[in-house]
């Protein structure tokens, strides 16, 4: 842990000891625009040139960008550890901040830090807080850390660390739109049986006495007061009881609220799911914009989350459609969608679609660096597998032990697929 301290306090003064151009790299993901937007702020706040890319994976072609730009120091966020032979090749200041597997190791020009080499689950964004809140010496960008947090699913949102009176933490009533829909729209969309439709919704609420307009305005849940919201959780319990097939987890559970952004923003899950919109329609400078506080942009955010959900469900329509698209296998689901669907959503399809009783599926998408390939498994540890069967097809991969990625060349997906069989196989049977 202290050689972990030491390599933070190694970077803040590297950062403190740049004077020219720094360029940030970061992942195109929800947790990758919190992170940047992090580092973006201290660097902000130390009045440093810097600049920011975003990009899916580090490949040759990046690293020959870089080598033209050449800034005085290159900061890896959300991602870098599962490419430390090829950072290893640039030989200006480097720090990485990551908590993907490592691969290699660095040199010495690269300041690595993972806290996976310590044992300790954090995110991206948590890894850029670590170092950003002792750089600033105060804890006010807690609320990206736990944003980026929430768009990583399976890191921990409960650390210490996240502990900040900008973050309200409560149980309760975990409806999507809080702040930002109508109660009966919240309700309508929530998959509560029983209340879906809009008319079906404003009775449920008329029947046990909420109103659901004040002035002529629609209310939101959080409009409701403390009586009215134990009104609100009775009923949807006694409702739930009907429904022997609703999940109560779906909508009680842990709300954050963050108390230093608009109405939008303010719930943890909903602007995680605006990062990860952003992200994915190829718009990161949009989520960067919110996480520094930039609300001119809310209006093209909100069209965004439009689009994306509309793309998503034109996906998953494709895949009801087309029940070949599914190849299933003794050991894993495939979804043979490398022709359709674009690299940048195949991960949300695939967490989509992983069902509870699910043990492994890998889905494929179309990329132009290749066939990208994103995973989920229960059964064993999905990061070795694609690793494996992406090397045997010259392509590479990384990510966690219950959801990781790959990329491969275009034409090698059957081989893919044969790889991983016989990787899993391999390992089940020795279970
Ligand atoms: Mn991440």
């Amino acid at each position: 842990m202290k050689q972990f301290t030491n390599l933070i306090n190694k970077a803040i003064e590297r950062i403190n000891s740049t004077n020219g151009l720094i360029q940030i790299v970061s992942h195109l993901d929800c947790d990758g625009i919190a992170a940047a937007s992090i580092m973006a702020s201290v660097l902000i706040q130390k009045n440093k040139d810097f600049q920011i890319s975003f990009v899916n994976r580090i490949n040759e072609e990046l690293i020959k960008i870089l080598k033209e730009r050449s800034p005085e120091l290159v900061i890896f966020t959300d991602l870098g550890s599962g490419y430390l032979d090829l950072i290893n090749e640039l030989d200006f200041n480097i720090i990485v901040l990551d908590h993907h597997q490592v691969e290699g190791s660095p040199s010495e020009n690269v300041i690595h830090i993972n806290p996976e080499e310590v044992e300790i689950k954090f995110s991206g964004s948590g890894t850029t807080y670590l170092l950003a809140k002792e750089m600033i010496k105060n804890n006010s960008l807690a609320p990206l850390a736990i944003v980026g947090t929430i768009g990583d699913v399976s890191y921990p949102t409960n650390s210490k660390l996240f502990e900040n009176p900008l973050i309200e933490v409560e149980t309760g009533l975990n409806l999507f739109g809080r702040f930002s829909r109508p109660l009966h729209k919240a309700l309508e969309y929530s998959g509560i049986p029983g209340i879906d439709g809009e008319a079906k919704a404003i009775q449920f609420l008329s029947e046990i006495g909420i109103d659901s307009q004040e002035n002529g305005e629609w209310r939101k849940l959080n409009d409701l007061n403390g009586e009215e919201k134990r009104k609100l959780t009775d009923a949807i319990v006694r409702e739930s009881l009907k429904h022997e097939k609703f999940s109560k987890k779906l909508i009680f559970g842990k709300v954050l609220t963050l108390k230093n952004f608009p109405d939008e923003l303010k719930d943890g899950k909903e602007f995680a799911t605006i990062l990860n919109a952003c992200a994915n329609m190829n718009e990161p400078a949009i989520g960067l914009a919110l996480c520094l506080g930039n609300e001119r942009v809310l209006d093209t955010a909100r069209n965004l989350l439009k689009a994306y959900r509309k793309v998503i469900g034109n996906y998953m329509r494709w895949i009801e459609n087309n029940p070949d698209s599914i190849k299933k296998t003794e050991f894993a689901n495939y979804i043979l969608s490398e022709e359709v669907i674009n690299e940048n959503f195949i991960g949300t399809i695939v967490s989509m679609l992983f069902k509870p009783a699910e043990k492994t599926l890998i889905g494929f998408g179309n990329s132009k660096d290749g066939i990208k390939i994103s995973g989920r498994s229960k059964e064993v540890n999905i990061r070795e597998i694609l690793v494996g069967a992406a090397r045997i097809c010259e392509g590479r991969g990384g990510g966690h032990k219950t959801a990781g990625g790959a990329i491969i060349p275009s034409g090698t997906q059957e081989k893919f697929i044969e790889t991983c069989e016989k990787l899993l196989k391999e390992r089940l049977i020795k279970i």
